[in-house]
């Protein structure tokens, strides 16, 4: 039984990376080209994996709460902008979300945001990512 419900946790990940939804979890300010400015530390006009994890690190830090290190429900909806599926981030189901678990998803955004696959991402890619998110509402 165990065996099963940590192959589910594993496979819910991959699953949930088609859904284009969560492609637009980048943007953390409700102003795209203000958070692009912020991750793009050397201003060479695209944010790189290095300025992206560092980003990423600092949301994971600033979101939990009660500095335990890892996030828990609440912490993790403090750290994104859309409301992401809680189990599908703790991929080892322990009820918390450690800085790991959130860079794989994270990780995942990444690819979805970079369009063109530079493995860079341009100010157009974060702000048409942002544009798709907000004709859902
Ligand atoms: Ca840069
Ligand atoms: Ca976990
Ligand atoms: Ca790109």
């Amino acid at each position: 039984m165990m065996r099963f419900v940590a192959g589910f946790l594993l496979a819910v990940p991959v699953l949930l990376a088609f859904d284009s939804a969560r492609a637009q979890e980048l943007v953390m300010t409700h102003d795209p080209k203000q958070a692009f400015e912020e991750a793009d530390q050397n201003k060479d006009g695209f944010v790189d994996p290095a300025e992206y994890y560092e980003r990423v690190t600092e949301v994971f830090y600033e979101a939990d709460a009660n500095r335990d290190g890892t996030l828990d429900p609440k912490e993790l909806d403090a750290a994104v902008v859309i409301h992401t599926d809680f189990s599908s981030v703790d991929t080892n189901g322990d009820g918390r979300v450690t800085l790991i678990e959130f860079f794989g998803e994270r990780a995942r955004t990444f690819q979805q945001v970079d369009k063109n696959g530079d493995s860079v991402l341009s100010e157009d890619e974060v702000v048409s990512a942002f544009k798709k998110k907000e004709e859902k509402k």
